[in-house]
């Protein structure tokens, strides 16, 4: 007999979306919100994609409630969102914003109306300008007491209805890409030694963040890191290439999962860093490696791995030119980065339990016609995707939830709006919504928690 087996989700598996404050809420300038260092960045031509900027983005500040609405007519019970720091804290420390602070009460009383629980990032890169300005933003320790202070000024604030917490987004992409590279706000490049002291004030301010929660969130509060783990596949699933797998993974992420899982710098990364060390003092480590409930993961792509010939722990295979891609450049597609960094996560760093913050991808999507956005690129993608993770629920990974990145086209960083991520197509003239065919099948999806 021939059935239709669908590959089905465990039971209370989390289903939702995600996005972040400055992605698509706008009001860049209204209620008391200050400028945060990606307002001050677009600013500077050629630094963004068309010269867009962050000021209207989505509307979504104005417009929540339609949002909402939407999300709820799309079966998505669950949903993650980041907090603006410049929309509460305008000085950075200092002065609470009441207006800012009331945004967020409405739209979690909204999400609640809705029956959509919230998943809360509390820094998704938009450092207030002014702590910038005042000490170099991620550079000085000073920011870690800055940070401790909004973190803990937002989980008294909302701590009775939020009860998610993810500490601190991709910090990569705020420490070494914002002050090594230049790809991201502030947009500097500065030598290593500074670059690698950014990041050990992120872990000290992810640490401060955990224990605001643990002080203040109340009952049932739980708290993460989500990261960008860099995710060697193994070429084939033969025990040689799976152990360079591993062997890659404990290598190119150990400047953040030594420190938060094992309490200390892997002494390979101390000694290649040199004098280029982060400065630390003794007792940071107990702050840094303070046990969280879970481990996001943003997981979009990844590298290839193989046992190598010459004694190395691993190889890692250049991408030829005709490999599949989305739309942006850095975005190669490789399905199994969903089996291979929650599994490689659990076992290496032995993280209690794995949600995929964010995964997804960014075309150029076609206006809708008569309604419909045929992303049938989307829904292929995120398909295959998804197979992947169901596979490694299967082997025993203990993945819990999944969120597509991102509910609608949002402001890109550098790439601005001319990528899509959205399942849901977002016109910039008019604002008006229009969910594309990814959408409707994610829908599916998320109510038959199986894959369709
Ligand atoms: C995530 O970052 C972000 O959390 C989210 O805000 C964003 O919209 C989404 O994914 C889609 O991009 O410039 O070639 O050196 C994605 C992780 C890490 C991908 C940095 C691009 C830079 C590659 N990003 N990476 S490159």
């Amino acid at each position: 007999m021939i059935i239709h087996q669908k590959p089905t989700f465990p039971k209370n598996f989390v289903w939702g979306f995600a996005t972040a404050a400055p992605q698509i809420e706008g009001a860049g300038r209204e209620d008391g919100k200050s400028e945060s260092v990606w307002d001050r960045y677009a600013r500077q031509p050629g630094t963004i994609h068309n010269n867009d900027n962050l000021d209207v983005a989505c509307q979504h500040y104005h417009l929540y409630k339609e949002d909402i609405a939407l999300m709820r007519s799309l079966g998505a019970k669950n949903y993650r969102l980041s907090i603006a720091w410049p929309r509460i804290l305008p000085g950075g420390d200092g002065a609470v914003n009441q207006k800012g602070v009331d945004f967020y009460h409405r739209l979690f009383d909204t999400m609640m109306e809705n029956g959509i629980t919230p998943w809360v990032t509390m820094y998704h890169w938009d450092m207030p300008q002014v702590l910038e300005d005042r000490f170099g933003g991620w550079r000085d320790r000073r920011v870690v007491d800055a940070f401790a202070n909004y973190a803990q000024t937002i989980v008294k604030a909302y701590g009775d209805r939020v009860k998610n917490w993810i500490t601190l987004n991709e910090i990569s992409c705020f420490t070494y890409y914002a002050y090594g590279t230049g790809v991201k706000a502030p947009g500097l490049k500065l030598p290593e030694g500074i670059v690698n002291q950014t990041y050990h004030h992120a872990l000290l301010s992810h640490g401060e963040a955990v224990r605001a929660v643990r002080e203040y969130g109340g009952p049932g509060a739980r708290v993460g890191l989500t990261d960008n783990a860099l995710v060697g596949v193994p070429v084939t699933e033969t025990a040689e290439d799976i152990a360079a797998a591993h062997a890659y993974f404990i290598e190119a992420n150990c400047r953040t999962f030594e420190p938060i899982y094992r309490g200390h710098y892997h002494p390979d990364y101390l000694q290649s860093a040199g004098a280029n060390a982060p400065r630390f003092e003794a007792d940071d480590f107990k702050l840094i490696s303070q046990p969280t409930d879970f481990l996001g993961m943003n997981l979009y792509s990844g590298l290839f791995v193989r046992a190598a010939q010459n004694g190395a722990k691993y190889e890692i295979l250049d991408f030829p030119p005709s490999y599949p891609q989305a739309d942006n450049t850095w975005q190669k597609i490789m399905p199994q980065v969903l089996y291979w960094g929650p599994r490689l996560a659990v076992e290496i760093c032995g993280a209690p339990a794995i949600y995929i913050t964010e995964n997804g991808c960014g075309y150029n999507d076609a206006p809708p016609v008569n309604g419909e956005v045929h992303d049938l690129h989307r829904r292929d993608l995120v398909r295959n995707y998804l197979g992947e993770l169901h596979r490694a629920i299967r082997d025993g990974v203990p993945v819990e939830g999944y969120f597509l990145w991102s509910f609608m086209d949002n402001f890109e960083w550098d790439e601005g709006y001319a990528r899509r991520f959205g399942a849901v197509y977002c016109d910039y003239q008019t604002f008006k919504r229009t969910p594309k065919l990814s959408a409707r099948w994610y829908s599916k999806v998320m109510a038959g928690n199986c894959l369709l």
